[in-house]
């Protein structure tokens, strides 16, 4: 039985194109950094993201603990949302490899508040950690695929800044926030020192994300990238796919956002509370949702829970129109 698979964006097949980028690719060990592809994309991403410089890691966790690493010492504290992927899904990371502790606040759609940001800074005195770094997730994962609007994006990191902290941007899908907002990249990531940017999600790509920043602090981060196992030789074949994704797969992200929004809109109709749908993702509640799991993989859907009672489902490069529509189908009988 084929699936629609709609846990995660992650789960794309490479395309046939891809496939013959990567089948074709020019490599060189980089850890001598001599693997031409991984230049080039790694040239591409830090244009593109307006950055003096950027370096190829294996995924976004790695992107976001090189990132930690680069911008505190043993000791600090990083602050973010409570549902930001570094104080969730990391496996405890910052505290293993940087030695620094979590402030994690609260807000609506995933958004940090730049009041509460604000207020959250304390003076310095032996008695409080720094807090040397604020990390912005956009979209927000947890928040529902949220977009940070332009002006809030900004102020968070003007906040940040005036009480000396670094920013970092966890742009593991800035591009759907790009393509959703009409703003270009250059100008959403201005205000944050470094931004991570993963190609294995909505862009389709098999593996890897990038990290740019300025150029210094990427030397750093090639330190801390092979301290931690990321060294990875002739790894231009999985570059080769991620330039093939930075040319022909962002413009896409539009029909995923489509998808979703179909998706959403089917599943209100059918009485569920769906929360409002920003770009690829769809959080809806449901009774049981470990029940509702099931069911749909029953009728060939995979879904996450990631609540008692709420699914997230992601739609991708491999979702098409008419898997929606099964998705709803599938969905009916549930709520029948
Ligand atoms: N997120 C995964 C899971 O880990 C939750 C997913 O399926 O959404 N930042 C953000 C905002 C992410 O959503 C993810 C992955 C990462 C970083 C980490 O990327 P990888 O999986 O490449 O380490």
């Amino acid at each position: 039985m084929s699936f629609v698979d709609l846990r995660s964006d992650t789960v794309t097949q490479p395309t046939p194109a891809m496939r013959r980028a990567i089948a074709e690719a020019i490599v060189g060990d980089d850890v001598y950094n001599e693997d031409p592809t991984i230049h080039r994309l790694e040239a591409m991403a830090a244009e593109r993201l307006g950055k003096e410089a950027a370096l190829f890691v294996p995924s976004g966790t790695m992107a976001n603990q090189v990132a930690i690493r680069v911008h505190t010492r043993a000791g600090d504290e990083l602050i973010c949302h409570d549902g930001g992927h570094p104080y969730n899904y990391e496996a405890g990371a910052a505290a293993m490899f940087s030695g620094v502790s979590i402030r994690a606040l609260p807000g609506d759609r995933g958004f940090l508040d730049p009041d509460q940001l604000a207020a959250t800074f304390r003076p310095s005195d032996p008695h409080y950690a720094p807090q040397t770094l604020v990390i912005v997730e956009d979209t927000s994962n947890r928040g529902g695929g949220t977009v940070h609007p332009l002006a809030l994006l900004d102020r968070l990191s003007e906040v940040a800044r005036s009480y000396g902290a670094a920013t970092h941007l966890d742009g593991a899908r800035m591009w759907n926030a790009v393509v959703a907002s009409g703003i270009p990249a250059v100008r959403r990531l201005q205000g944050y020192d470094t931004v991570s940017m993963c190609l294995s999600k909505g862009l389709g790509a098999p593996v890897g994300s990038v990290l740019a920043g300025p150029r210094a602090m990427m030397e750093r981060a090639r330190r801390f990238r092979k301290a931690l196992g990321g060294g990875m030789r002739q790894a231009g074949f999985l570059a080769a796919a991620g330039v093939h994704a930075l040319e022909h797969h962002i413009d896409r992200l539009a029909d995923d956002h489509a998808r979703a929004a179909a998706l959403g809109g089917g599943l209100a109709e059918l009485g569920l509370p769906v929360r409002p749908v920003e770009t690829n993702m769809v959080y809806v509640t449901v009774p049981d949702s470990n029940a509702a799991v099931e069911h749909l993989l029953h009728h060939g859907v995979k879904a996450s829970s990631v609540s008692p009672t709420e699914l997230r489902l992601v739609t991708h490069l491999d979702i098409s129109d008419a898997q929606v529509q099964h998705t709803i189908q599938a969905f009916s009988t549930l709520a029948g």
